[in-house]
């Protein structure tokens, strides 16, 4: 065995709790090794590529970028480094653990003012488990509100309890070594970092990231390899080119891979296949351009393997050795997905309506998002799709309803496990900030959703810190309560917290709906007489059919109403014009949160132009004798 040092790469993951600013730093980090050219526009958060991820400014993929460093501390000859963004949100914590497969150290941001959240722990504890170096990077310093010497407390504080928990799991974890953890001080926004402590809310003391491009260099080590050992590359992400088809990220762990070469792809199965390297790409900041060649510790991307999938390895045709799986937490949420069965399916001509089409999009779903599982449920039009949170899943959704889909999706719900015989749930770690004042009204509102208080902090600033275990069915709709109580101030984040037996009752939603009885158009004279006892979420002119719903009753059973109906309801005469001034808006329900309203007898129709609520059953009749044969039953 002969050991060598790739000294002129590194490869480290950017991980962190949900806008903690990963991709920000990215930025400056790209622009700082000009690798861009002079004259390249950079726009903000430019490794946000997808538009969703634009539009909601979160990351969603994990993604690559490399620069190459020849600053002070690379000492004459550039190095590259290989950067993974990878997104803070807990659902998508699969990519995390994914981009975590690819490297060999993690910079662990953690804002200035937040401290470490949920998440922040997820990460460092996946980074531990994988026996990742750590670099804790203080982010946002210029935070008016920061609180810096806390933060790194909080943060040692963390590592320290986690490296203990682990330690039986993972008997040779490195105490030591953990605990000497790096400091960097920095404000990604503005490019600059120290490992000097600014005061709270002082930008560092040095204008440029040099401080964490030494970290890098010194605490993360250098890819090593074996010599003597045949090609192991590893499938860690998943892309798609119109020009090149599917496009596999490997990491190269052993050998060398070489276009044109002849290559042993080891698929899932356990069976081997052997497939021709046809293009051979390297990233070089945003671009992927081609390549004769790469060696043991580089990033590369492969073109030409149209089956292959994440996890897989491809090795040496002459002597195939697998790599381990890479294994991601198990799904909690499940909803179904299937065709659109409304009245309205199919009024805008060119759309996806057919159950072929939906089963073959989830299909290539699961091809790249190794977080997500489709269950058969035994019928030809719709299919369950589990993954880790509603977001997760809600962005599925939204990213085919952009693809022209029409769909029904029903109500999330939580994936449940039988137990030595009994019915398991799974829960969530839920931190929550919010000022003082709302602590009685957030304690009741998680009571009702079977929440057990795990802690309480007081910051001393007016704001506490609050955690439960809930369960993740608690949660399901949790959010717009938990914003109209606190009036948009409070913060919730919530992580995984395993199974546990099935809570009992939950009641989520205190108002029934307001449902259509009839097919037509809404039209003013009819709501404008039904507005004081409902919120509507149509105006006129919308189209209606029976069984959707098209409001919120203000109490709580839920009410059939014609909101069709023509004729003027009072003596005096008013002009269309004058009724729909005196109307009050209607709410207009973002996907997300139709997901969120619905109940368990309710599913969301979506189509590329509309996002409407409706009864699973849309015949009244047949709905209300359902309802009273309930109703008997639990008499
Ligand atoms: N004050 C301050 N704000 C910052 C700094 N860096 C980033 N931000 C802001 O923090 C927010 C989140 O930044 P992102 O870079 O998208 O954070 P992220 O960690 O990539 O977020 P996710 O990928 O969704 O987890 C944005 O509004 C940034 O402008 C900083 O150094 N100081
Ligand atoms: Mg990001």
């Amino acid at each position: 065995m002969a050991i060598a040092t790739r000294t002129d790469l590194r490869n480290v993951a950017i991980v962190a709790h949900v806008d903690h600013g990963k991709t920000t730093l990215v930025d400056a980090m790209l622009r700082q090794t000009n690798s861009f050219g002079s004259h390249a526009h950079l726009e903000d958060r430019i490794m946000d590529s997808n538009d969703l991820e634009r539009e909601k400014g979160i990351t969603i993929l994990a993604k690559n970028t490399a620069v190459s460093y020849d600053g002070k501390h690379a000492n004459g000859s550039p190095i590259t480094i290989n950067v993974i963004d990878t997104p803070g949100h807990a659902d998508f914590g699969g990519e995390v653990e994914r981009g975590l497969s690819m490297v060999d150290g993690v910079v662990l941001l953690v804002d200035a003012s937040e401290g470490p959240l949920p998440q922040t722990r997820f990460v460092l504890r996946k980074a531990l488990e994988a026996k990742l170096p750590v670099i804790l990077l203080v982010n946002k310093t210029d935070r008016p509100d920061a609180r810096i010497d806390a933060v790194v407390h909080e943060t040692q504080d963390l590592l320290l309890g986690l490296a203990s928990d682990l330690h039986d799991d993972v008997p040779d974890l490195d105490l030591d070594g953990i605990l000497d953890l790096p400091v960097v001080y920095a404000s990604g926004r503005n490019g600059a970092a120290s490992w000097n402590r600014p005061g709270d809310g002082e930008l560092p003391d040095n204008p440029d990231l040099e401080p964490l491009f030494e970290a890098i260099l010194n605490h993360i080590p250098a890819p090593t390899y074996d010599t003597e050992l045949p090609l192991q590359a590893h499938v860690t992400n998943l892309d798609a080119s119109p020009f090149l088809g599917r496009i596999a990220l490997l990491r190269v762990f052993e050998g060398e891979i070489k276009k044109g070469q002849t290559v042993a792809w080891m698929k899932h199965d356990g069976t081997v296949e052997n497939v021709r390297i046809t293009e051979l790409l390297i990233t070089k900041a945003l671009d992927r351009v081609p390549a004769e060649s790469a060696k043991a510790g580089d990033i590369v991307a492969v073109a030409g393997i149209e089956n292959i999938t994440i996890g897989e390895t491809i090795a040496d045709m002459n002597d195939p050795r697998a790599l381990p799986v890479i294994t991601v937490d198990d799904p909690a949420i499940s909803m179904t997905i299937g065709t659109n069965t409304s009245p309205l399916v199919g009024k805008v001509k060119g759309h996806k309506l057919t159950g072929r089409m939906v089963k073959d999009r989830l299909d290539r779903e699961l091809i790249g998002n190794v977080s997500v599982k489709l269950v058969d449920i035994g019928r030809p039009d719709a299919w369950e799709i589990q993954g880790r949170g509603e977001l997760a899943l809600a962005i599925l959704v939204e990213n085919m309803r952009r693809e022209g889909f029409e769909l029904t999706v029903g109500k999330p719900q939580v994936v449940t496990r039988k137990i030595d015989g009994a019915t398991h749930e799974p829960f969530e770690h839920l931190t929550i900030d919010a000022p003082e004042e709302y602590l009685g009204a957030i304690t009741q509102l998680l009571a009702a959703r079977k929440g057990r208080m795990d802690g309480m902090t007081n910051h001393g600033t007016g704001w506490v810190r609050m955690e439960f275990i809930v369960p993740s069915r608690g949660l399901i709709g949790f959010r717009t309560e938990f914003l109209t109580i606190t009036r948009g101030t409070g913060i919730a984040n919530a992580i995984s917290h395993g199974y546990g037996p099935w809570a009992g009752q939950i009641i989520t939603r205190q108002n029934g709906s307001i449902v259509a009885d009839r097919t037509g158009v809404a039209t003013p004279f009819a709501m404008m007489a039904l507005q004081e006892r409902m919120a509507f979420f149509v105006q006129p002119g919308d189209e209606v059919y029976e069984g959707m719903v098209v409001g919120e009753n203000s109490r709580a059973d839920d009410m059939d109403v014609n909101v069709t109906k023509e004729k003027q309801l009072n003596n005096i005469r008013s002009s269309t014009s004058e009724v729909l001034e005196r109307m009050t808006p209607p709410r207009e329900l973002s996907l997300e949160e139709c997901l969120e309203f619905a109940r368990e007898d309710e599913c969301v129709e979506v189509t590329p132009e509309k996002v409407r609520i409706r009864k699973v059953e849309l015949e009244q009749n047949l709905r209300a004798r359902a309802a009273s044969r309930l109703k008997r039953q639990n008499e």
